[in-house]
């Protein structure tokens, strides 16, 4: 049996394994199996072949010796530098010497490592076609013959075709001369050029997925905060080298072109950033995936520091055009609003019928997802809104233009701008508009897709699934609620139990402003059958209720999706946890808080119900684009390959492998200088946006995320008078000895939020103070660093050596910012509080600096200030405080309300009383960072041992105890037309024939 072959039927039988059992862990046994059984096969018969073979023959031999890497992935071989025939039969040799070695050491975590290759390409020659699988949808139709002949190669991946396609973009999507360009076309020519290739792994995946029609994963969240994608499409398919050297020869650098692309803001924090990491390890680990949100023009604000204070300014994110979107003008679905109910009769059934109104359009905006080291390629689909084509003819005819434009202008505004809200309701009509705007269209196409397959409603939860990122995509359950039972005749019960089969919810806050509640009135006239359709909801659960707990009025009351308060209000959270399967907190104490605080009467009634699923992030973003010295460093270490970008927990024996194999000095120079580079971008960041000179072997102390009470920046700005004040107060003699250092803030207050934005405005007075005072800035500065978002977060983070995330204890759900700091080699200051629990868990308690009251000490002593018991304020505090008292940073009084409340029992956050404990947190550090090899050794454990905060480990957490999918994995492109055609790829075929 060839190679191919075996790898077909064994395939074949992977996924009838997969049908057979869903459970995960089998599903992947299966997979090792099929790995081995190939490498030994393609052994054999390598061995067996001869040396003269024809051309035709070469190719296969090449294709077997690929498999043999495919299932080996020990080759430490530079496959991308070979170009001479004979230096490919050279290194050929090479690498079945490599082979025979690695096949006496033992395998790496078992088995794990033996799956993974270097490159998906890795065996294939750049300037080789590649014929693309083969998918007949439809066997009779022969009239796309031609079409498919056209179309059976991939485009080509070496430089100059690379070249070419750019300048053709240049040149014919454009219509730019050679004369004209500069480094914004570049960027749209280099854009455009990528996408072309995604498209051909895009279609050819959602083809594939369409004709194996597997379990769909669908997540929801109305924020994706993306960062740019350049860079990571080209790290995905493996062309980042052959594009850099494409750009050297036309005389750009490849970071000037990554500078050219917006950086789409389409979320406001840690919300919308996990779901494009999420999105990412859903392509990377092959899962069939989609994201659904919606396509602001307006990104969150543009924040510009004036006169110490925030501006804000409006991001139009598409200005310059998106390269990346498609938009699917044969994907649209009519949203209604407003309007009325009736009932009419149907089939001899009477059904509500749901009228009037306003009527928008959605339409589809598809940008592709791709995976890292995978052909897979996944879609983020984003609804922007359209007039509907109906229009007010009537009231145009009667001469009122005007108006009848207007009205039909209002569908434009729903999608255009994205609220600034981080953790705190807005309550506005418009926000309630956007949410089931884009609720609707999502599941209508959800929906519409099922339909295509014939197939009972009650297969639907088994074929599709939905994610609610938080509860702003609710209304999503609602509608298909709404659907089945008023467009399809489904009875309430057999139509409830579809949607809480398919529904999942995550939450990702307990801070009581933050959770979603809709009034009645609002409902009733925005969406008056989905609010009849919770009140059914309501109502049978509670008649539930009261057969368990009979007359336990209190405990009702709890439960309720109805707050009986005026006027009277539907609890979001409470319709989720009511109608999904599973609902996850996002850290261990999160979800712990949510079982025994925000849900307890809930987990009382469905333990089984509730989960965790701690957060993590991509190490392709945030590792290897942000730090790209890092990761060339980690993938040397890590024996040549960068598979642990996929695999994070492979750099887990780097430590111990650099101290037996005596290669730690090595590596920590190099490690050191990696930083130093790091620390020199930011340098050069903060000179020019804001003027300041930094000196980069100052110790770098960052705190960056949205500005909020909770998180506390405004006890960071306490320890910075409170340094400020003591270095002031210093002989000079005794100032020789100072770590120096740097205090970097960055984030944005949303606009509506006062005491945030001041607190903004202190901390630039503050720093105007320190820095220009010429007696301490050699020692110190303070440096708010504006605007900050994914783009300038992948400058800031690799910076650090300390990271601050120090939330009051049980307020931060999780954080995602601390994992990047700790993956790119800084350690936390912070609290005992959301994720930074879990990494010390992993990293080791002596590896973070930890401070502050713990989550079950918090509410008893917030109670104790209240009451005067504690004297919490102190000589170093009242010093600060008087400061700002004193105006010594300039005109305070701003702050002079809050302070007073907070010094008299308001210590709510607990931002004065944790203070002590903080500054001898703060003060162990500047010891510490005087031995600076102990400090980086801390740091690269650190780094090594965080594979656990890797999206892709979250994700597979999701999909194993949540989603119950398995992945489907695009077969791989052949090197010949004859194996495309026999190629693994047409399992419905086979399954055909089966029959
Ligand atoms: C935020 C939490 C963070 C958490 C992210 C992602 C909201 C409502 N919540 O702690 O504050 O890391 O969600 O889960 O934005």
């Amino acid at each position: 049996m060839s190679n191919e072959e075996i790898h077909q039927k064994t395939l074949e039988e992977k996924i009838k394994g997969n049908e057979e059992n869903q459970e995960e862990g089998e599903a992947e046994e299966v997979e090792e199996e099929v790995e081995e059984e190939v490498e030994a096969e393609g052994e054999a018969e390598g061995e067996a072949e001869g040396e003269k073979e024809s051309k035709k023959e070469d190719g296969e031999k090449e294709v077997k010796g690929q498999e043999i890497h495919l299932a080996q992935g020990e080759t430490g071989q530079e496959a991308e530098e070979v170009e001479e025939e004979e230096v490919e039969i050279e290194v050929e040799e090479e690498n079945k010497e490599k082979e025979k070695k690695s096949k006496k050491a033992p395998p790496k975590n078992g088995l794990v490592s033996l799956k993974r290759r270097k490159s998906l390409y890795e065996g294939f020659d750049e300037k080789q076609e590649l014929f693309r699988p083969e998918f007949r949808f439809d066997e009779n139709d022969q009239t796309k013959e031609k079409m498919w002949e056209l179309m059976d190669t991939y485009l080509p991946r070496d430089k100059i075709n690379i070249q070419k396609s750019i300048v053709k973009h240049i040149e014919y999507t454009l219509a730019t001369t050679r004369f004209d360009v500069n480094a914004h076309y570049l960027f749209q020519g280099t854009a455009l050029s990528v996408r072309d290739r995604l498209l051909e792994q895009w279609n050819d995946t959602q083809l594939f997925i369409r004709i194996n029609n597997p379990k769909k994963i669908y997540y929801m969240s109305i924020e994706f905060l993306l960062g740019r994608l350049l860079q990571n499409a080209l790290v995905c398919i493996d062309l980042e080298k052959c594009y850099k050297e494409a750009m050297n020869e036309f005389g750009v650098k490849i970071e000037e072109i990554y500078e050219n692309e917006n950086d789409p803001a389409l979320g406001n924090g840690g919300l919308g950033r996990l779901a494009a990491c999420y999105i990412d390890s859903m392509a990377t680990l092959n899962y069939p995936a989609w994201g659904y949100g919606i396509r602001y023009d307006y990104g969150i604000f543009r924040q510009v520091i004036q006169n110490c204070e925030q501006k804000e300014f409006p991001d139009y994110w598409l200005t310059k055009g998106n390269p990346w979107e498609i938009m699917r003008l044969d994907t649209q679905f009519k949203v209604r609003f407003y309007g009325y109910l009736k009932d009419d009769w149907r089939d001899g059934k009477k059904v509500r019928s749901w009228q009037g109104g306003e009527e928008v359009v959605a339409v589809a905006y598809d940008t592709a997802v791709p995976g890292f080291n995978t052909f897979n390629c996944n879609t983020l689909r984003l609804w922007k809104s359209f007039p509907s084509n109906e229009f007010n003819f009537e009231q145009f005819n009667r001469g009122d233009h005007q108006s009848a434009l207007a009205e039909r202008d209002q569908a434009n505004y729903i999608t255009s701008v994205l609220y600034p809200n981080d953790n705190s309701m807005s309550g506005k009509e418009l926000r309630l508009k956007q949410e089931y705007f884009f609720s609707s269209a999502s599941v209508q196409n959800i929906v519409s897709e099922f339909k295509k397959l014939n197939l009972s409603w009650d297969e639907f939860p088994k074929f599709n699934c939905i994610q609610l990122n938080d509860t702003h995509p609710t209304l999503a359950l609602v509608e298909l609620l709404r659907i089945l039972i008023d467009e399809n005749g489904i009875e309430y019960n057999r139509a409830f139990d579809i949607v809480k089969r398919t529904f999942n919810y995550t939450n990702h806050t307990v801070l009581p402003e933050a959770l979603e509640k809709w009034g009645v009135d609002i409902l009733e006239r925005l969406l008056p059958r989905h609010l009849e359709l919770i009140y059914l909801i309501n109502y049978f659960f509670m008649e539930e209720i009261k057969k368990k707990y009979p007359n336990d009025y209190n405990r009702m009351s709890k439960l309720s999706i109805i707050e009986e308060s005026c006027p009277k209000q539907v609890r979001m959270a409470n319709l989720c946890i009511v109608s999904s399967t599973k609902v996850n907190g996002v850290a261990k104490i999160h979800s712990g808080l949510l079982r025994t605080d925000l849900f307890k009467e809930f987990y009382e009634l469905w333990p089984e119900k509730f989960t965790n699923v701690t957060n993590g992030v991509t190490p392709r973003r945030w590792v290897h684009c942000a730090f790209p010295e890092l990761s060339k460093l980690l993938t040397k270490y890590n024996g040549g390959r960068n598979d642990w970008l996929a695999e994070y927990d492979l750099l887990e024996e780097i430590p111990e492998k650099i101290k037996e194999e005596g290669t730690e000095k090595d590596f920590m120079q190099r490690y050191r200088a990696a930083k130093l580079q790091a620390k020199l971008r930011l340098k050069e960041f903060v000179k020019k946006n804001c003027g300041i000179d930094i000196d980069e072997h100052f110790l770098f102390d960052i705190m960056v995320k949205r500005i909020h009470e909770y998180k506390r920046q405004f006890m960071n700005c306490l320890y910075c008078i409170h340094r400020y004040l003591k270095i002031k107060k210093m002989k000079h003699e005794e100032r020789q000895h100072l770590t120096k250092r740097v205090t970097f803030f960055g984030g944005k207050a949303a606009p509506g939020y006062a005491l945030a934005k001041n607190v903004i405005k202190l901390i630039n007075m503050i720093a105007n103070k320190v820095n220009n005072d010429g007696d301490v800035n050699q020692y110190y500065k303070v440096v708010f660093l504006p605007d900050y978002k994914v783009s300038s977060a992948q400058i800031i983070i690799p910076a650090a050596d300390i990271s601050q995330h120090i939330s009051t204890a049980g307020m931060e759900a999780s954080g995602t910012s601390c994992m990047k700091f700790v993956m790119t080699g800084s350690i936390i200051l912070g609290t005992h509080d959301g994720a930074n629990i879990e990494i010390a868990d992993k990293v080791g308690e002596d590896h973070i600096y930890f401070f502050g009251k713990k989550v079950d000490e918090v509410s008893r002593i917030r109670e104790e200030l209240r009451n005067g018991k504690r004297n919490y304020i102190g000589s170093r505090l009242k010093e600060c405080f008087d400061a700002i008292y004193n105006n010594y940073f300039g005109d305070t009084r701003f702050m002079h309300d809050y302070i007073s409340g907070i010094t008299n029992g308001g210590d709510y956050y607990l931002a004065c009383h944790d203070f002590y404990e903080y500054l001898d947190a703060q003060e162990k550090i500047d010891r510490d960072y005087q031995n600076k090899d102990e400090w980086d050794r801390k740091c690269v454990e650190n780094i090594c041992h965080m594979g656990f905060f890797s999206s892709d480990r979250s994700i597979q957490d999701y999909a194993n105890d949540i989603w119950n999918i398995v992945p489907i994995e695009v077969p791989k492109p052949s090197l010949t037309k004859e194996q495309h055609l026999i190629s693994t790829s047409n399992l419905q075929l086979f399954k055909e024939d089966e029959k």
